[in-house]
């Protein structure tokens, strides 16, 4: 984050109680939730396991030998169970579990009995295709019920899924296929996005030339005549045909806490992504007890989080969090700003939508799309809003509070991560007082501390973790060493989060960005390196450094610079091509905004890239300290070429 917007933050004093209304109606009224949770954290969580059902109880709620947590140990449970059955036999029978939207405009509702019905017909074709309990299976879906069908007949039969965002290309789809050496593959002929085809199908078929490990394709339609994939004989089959041939029942295996629930796939600091391993029991209470405190969940409530489940918000907070609760999830399809920029206010008065989690990306387009377009509809159902994926700037904050949440609405800004599977930093509706742009403070139960470099308690730092929580990773998949260097290897026994924090004399955090190579652009995590091995993956390209550099909605845009091979010339069609080549790497989420020729990258003298000058030049600021350079000609030379591109 730019100097000047933290220090604005600092100067943050503005703050909000809980309206009196919605204190007295909260879930969680009673700050010594607090210190109770503090003075005995294993008894915290178990009171939420308590509430769900288990095949058989744990004998030990947490197992520690650092880094390695087990949870619930020795219990035996079941998501989709949790999920779904546990709602059929009381008056959640027929309450609405899933509300879906369509990009076009479609409705689809699907009651809890009508959901679980759908979950065991596909959990069964899955094994008539010999999925075994174990087994890998790779979605690569677009927004549509089926995507969480899949999810949960997955959990119900113990096979981990490993979703896939459909923004992803080919490539970056056979890469996460074959480290997860997954069995079967689910996707679509496509999807809708922005009134066109996303080529799902296509994307697949290209991927799976090179995915040894697939064996069978099951292939939802989505969109009928207008995509038409070809069918590959013996391994390809509709998802209809599969589901139409099942029985409506099947058994839910009783899973060992620790069994693999799922893998996702997030960017790290190397250029390979890596597969986020998160198992059954505590994933599961951490998601129930979260969703339910922190969005104050009542029965009644209609719960959109418009995250797409491709990204582990989706998964906690769209799908496994709400069923859990028993709530009714909305799941819309496409984009915000199509057929206009007020789809999502549409959707909020159409069905009546009373909690909203969004992201600030979204909240500064929104901002600057002009408020115009939410003013055209009555929003007056919300009474709780959300925000994940960054830090949200007060600005954007005050916004959403007036113009969104007519200024009664309480704001949840939620720090979390891939590897944390749930919120960990929140403030509880009911008690907190808010202050525009900080997450406050850490869930009950969750020990999160700010330190300096020699790993003590700071007031300016890093922000670590120091003691296991319910949903953490268990491990990055088939690299058990990189899980230990990569966090705990920092500050020995202490989970290190690769973001920035500083904490204020109410003991509230603010959150201030990564302080490595991760990149969050439009709320979509990107490793700088993985952007760098695309970009010198093309035949012209010699060398290459990525940046972020600040931008007023996308919080990062992407700038490569990239010197080229012998006499291959700088053209504004290489420029072009290069751009196109990232795409088809990683995935249009990927592009570079700018790329910028040069003939060499600032190195230190040994012979690192210098990124914080790269930074500086994008940025336009005065360049710092470059007494480590190799050859200083080198960066002025670049600055002064930078400047003229712009
Ligand atoms: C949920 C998610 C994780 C990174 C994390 C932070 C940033 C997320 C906030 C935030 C400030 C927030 N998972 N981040 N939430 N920064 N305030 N409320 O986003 O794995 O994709 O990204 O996102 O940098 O490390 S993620």
């Amino acid at each position: 984050m730019a100097e000047k917007t933290l220090e604005a933050l600092l100067k943050e004093d503005r703050h909000f109680p809980p309206p009196q209304d919605f204190r007295e109606r909260a879930v969680v009224r009673d700050p010594k939730v607090y210190e109770q949770a503090a003075q005995d954290r294993l008894k915290f969580w178990e009171s939420f396991a308590q509430q769900l059902h288990w095949f058989k109880k744990w004998e030990r709620v947490l197992e520690w030998n650092p880094p390695l947590a087990q949870w619930f140990v020795g219990g035996r449970t079941n998501l989709s169970f949790n999920c779904l059955d546990r709602h059929l036999t009381g008056s959640r029978r027929n309450k609405t579990a899933i509300l879906w939207e369509g990009e076009p405009g479609e409705e689809r509702t699907l009651t809890y009995a009508q959901l679980h019905r759908e979950v065991c017909r596909f959990a069964n074709g899955l094994k008539e295709l010999g999925v075994c309990r174990g087994d890998r299976v790779t979605l690569y879906m677009p927004m549509v019920p089926e995507l969480a069908i899949a999810m949960l007949a997955c959990a119900r039969i113990g096979a981990p899924h490993s979703v896939i965002f459909g923004g992803f290309s080919a490539e970056a789809l056979r890469d996460r296929i074959n480290d997860s050496k997954s069995k079967v593959l689910v996707t679509a002929d496509g999807g809708w996005r922005r009134g066109a085809v996303v080529p799902l199908k296509r994307n697949a078929d290209e991927a799976l030339e090179g995915s040894p490990s697939i064996e069978k394709a099951i292939v939802f339609q989505r969109i009928g005549t207008d995509a038409s994939p070809i069918m590959k004989p013996g391994r390809d089959l509709w998802w209809h045909e599969l589901v139409a041939r099942q029985p409506d029942w099947c058994d839910p295996e009783p899973l060992d806490s620790e069994e693999m629930l799922y893998l996702l796939y997030t960017s790290g600091t190397t250029g390979k992504p890596k597969g986020i391993i998160h198992t059954t029991g505590g994933y599961m209470v951490g998601c129930f007890a979260t969703t339910q405190w922190v969005f104050d969940l009542k029965e009644e409530d209609l719960f959109w989080c418009t995250a797409d489940i491709g990204w582990v918000t989706g998964h906690s907070y769209v799908v496994y969090g709400p069923l859990l609760n028993g709530a009714t999830t909305l799941m819309y399809e496409g984009a915000p700003d199509f057929p206009a920029k007020d789809r999502f206010w549409t959707i909020v008065k159409k069905y009546g939508v009373n909690v909203f989690y969004t992201a600030p990306t979204a909240i500064r387009a929104f901002m600057k799309w002009g408020e115009e377009w939410p003013k055209k509809h009555n929003l007056s159902s919300l009474r709780l809003l959300g925000s994940v994926g960054e830090p949200i700037n007060p600005e954007a904050w005050i916004w959403y509070r007036q113009t969104i949440g007519g200024g009664r609405c309480p704001i949840v800004d939620t720090w979390w991560q891939t590897e944390t599977g749930h919120i960990l930093i929140s403030p509880l509706p009911g008690i907190t007082d808010l202050k525009p742009g900080s997450a406050t403070r850490p869930f009950p139960g969750i020990e999160a501390d700010v330190v300096d470099d020699k790993g003590n308690s700071a007031d300016a730092g890093y922000l670590v973790i120091r003691s296991p929580w319910p949903g953490m990773l268990r491990g990055i998949y088939g690299d058990p060493e990189r899980y230990k260097t990569q966090y705990w290897a920092r500050f020995p026994g202490v989970y290190f989060t690769g973001d920035g924090c500083k904490r204020d004399a109410d003991g509230y955090f603010w959150l201030l960005g990564r302080v490595d190579d991760v990149l969050k652009v439009s709320g979509h995590r990107l490793s700088t390196m993985e952007i760098e091995s695309a970009l010198v993956d093309h035949q012209s390209v010699a060398e290459s450094a990525v940046i972020g550099k600040p931008h007023e909605i996308k919080e990062n845009a992407i700038v490569a610079f990239v010197t080229l091979k012998g006499n291959v010339k700088a053209t504004p069609e290489l420029m072009d091509e290069l751009k196109a080549h990232v795409v088809k790497k990683i995935g249009s989420i990927a592009r570079p905004d700018e790329i910028l020729f040069t003939a060499e990258l600032p190195k230190t003298r040994s012979g690192k890239i210098m990124r914080r000058l790269l930074r500086d030049i994008a940025e336009g600021k005065a360049l710092g300290d470059t007494t480590t350079l190799a050859d200083t000609s080198v960066v002025q030379a670049l600055k002064e070429k930078y400047e003229e591109s712009e």
